[in-house]
């Protein structure tokens, strides 16, 4: 076989795979902790983290060893009978944050998926909405994935054109809007609001701060479930466990993914109490790989190394060091720098005719990879278990990159 090189490697890609994806072009081949290497050994600094799928770092240590013990043990069962650790990673869980059930899944979307089956049904079998009549509050410029059903909440043209039509049942107000949120919430038949507690895809929107709080006391007093999608804002990534922790809120039903295996496995979780969890019933909902043992495992230690890694206070404490390092840079194409924690963006303004993207291209040049988001903006989301000494290294990339164009 011939040695695989970046170029190879793309060719195949564009040949055989579906064009659904337009990749920054570096083939990256191997990782470890924030760094991530290309196919001919060129070290980047990974500045992504797969979407904050990575907040662990690369093939962390014992969250890899966790798989391949319990990958050369057990590894699926389904549900169809009872496993031997899916109740103690469901016990870890609940424990960990602090609800009284578990629903396990692999993807994001399928946790989105099934808190908002989850909330339906509690609206017609606790709430008493008349049956087909549930609606579920959304915001403008959401990201919860891409299942029919979520980009029927979506206001992105690009997510939706083309996939009609759409699962009907969703109210669409702006985000950070409270004013919004009290109307919308006049309507009995409301069910629950689905919110992200920062905005990921939208370009890491901040919320004015006391949004969500506001907005929880606001659904609490119309008996509607607050339903928050931490899929990308949780598990440490914002600076605390959960990003609805800042404003100490407890959401009604809580949606992780991602981090929540370290990136080594999709896992994702929906988590509630009793009387909202219980309105499901046996062969009500299900998947196939949800709550697998390997999946269990890896979702332990990877939660686990979140705690004995103190990665909520690493990435409160390297977010500021960054944002303000990032306002330091002298430079007209940086707009605005914002983010909480070590989930963090910067809004491009073009120079001459370069983009966010030729920024993104100058970084990976100089040894670090991030990606542009709606053509103007840069996400910076490294793994959580960066050190203060790596992100000054970062930090002098980017501002290298950048200034470059001046
Ligand atoms: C892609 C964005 C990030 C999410 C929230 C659910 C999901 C996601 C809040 C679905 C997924 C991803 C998926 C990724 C791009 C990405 C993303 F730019 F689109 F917004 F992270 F910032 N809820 N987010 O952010 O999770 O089903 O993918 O496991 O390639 O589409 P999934």
């Amino acid at each position: 076989m011939t040695k695989m090189t970046s170029k190879k490697a793309i060719e195949l890609e564009n040949k055989y795979g579906a064009h659904n994806y337009h990749p920054l072009p570096v083939v990256l081949s191997k990782g470890e902790g924030a760094f991530v290497w290309d196919v001919e050994g060129k070290k980047y600094f990974d500045f992504l983290s797969a979407y904050s799928a990575v907040n662990q770092g690369h093939c962390h240590p014992k969250i890899i060893d966790a798989l391949v013990k319990q990958a050369k043990t057990l590894t699926l069962t389904s549900r169809a009978f009872y496993n031997d650790v899916l109740g103690i990673y469901e016990k870890y869980m609940t424990e960990y944050f602090g609800y009284d059930k578990l629903l396990p899944m692999n993807t994001g979307a399928e946790g989105d998926e099934t808190a908002l089956k989850l909330c339906r049904k509690w609206a017609y079998e606790k709430k008493g909405v008349p049956e087909n009549q549930a609606k579920i509050i959304v915001c403008e410029n959401n990201f919860h994935g891409r299942t029919i059903t979520i980009v029927s909440m979506s206001t992105d043209p690009d997510a939706r054109k083309n996939f009609g039509p759409f699962t009907p049942g969703f109210v669409t107000i702006p985000y950070n809007d409270l004013d919004a949120l009290e109307t919308a919430l006049k309507d009995p038949n409301v069910a629950g609001f689905l919110v992200e507690p920062i905005q990921g895809e939208a370009g890491v929107f901040v919320p004015d701060e006391g949004y969500i709080k506001k907005a929880y006391d606001m659904c609490k007093a119309k008996n509607v479930l607050f339903i928050a999608d931490e899929v990308q804002t949780g598990i440490a990534r914002t600076g605390k466990l959960l990003a609805c922790d800042h404003e100490g809120v407890h959401p009604d039903i809580l949606i992780l993914g991602k981090a929540l295996s370290g990136g080594v496995y999709p896992v994702s979780a929906v988590l509630a109490d009793d009387d909202i969890m219980l309105c499901i019933k046996p062969g009500e909902h299900g998947s196939t790989f949800g709550g697998n043992p390997v999946a269990a495992k890896v979702a332990i230690a990877a939660l686990d190394v979140v705690k004995d890694e103190k990665l909520a206070e690493n990435s409160e404490r390297l977010g500021k060091i960054f944002r303000e390092e990032m306002e330091k840079i002298d430079s007209e194409m940086i707009e605005l720098v914002r983010g909480k924690g070590l989930l963090n963006a910067i809004i491009i303004k073009p120079k001459n005719g370069k983009t966010a993207w030729d920024v993104c291209m100058k970084m990976m040049e100089n040894g670090l990879i991030a990606k542009p988001t709606h053509n103007h903006i840069i996400r910076f989301a490294p793994p959580l278990i960066i050190t203060e000494k790596q992100l000054m290294e970062a930090v002098e990339v980017i501002k290298k990159s950048i200034l470059a164009f001046e």
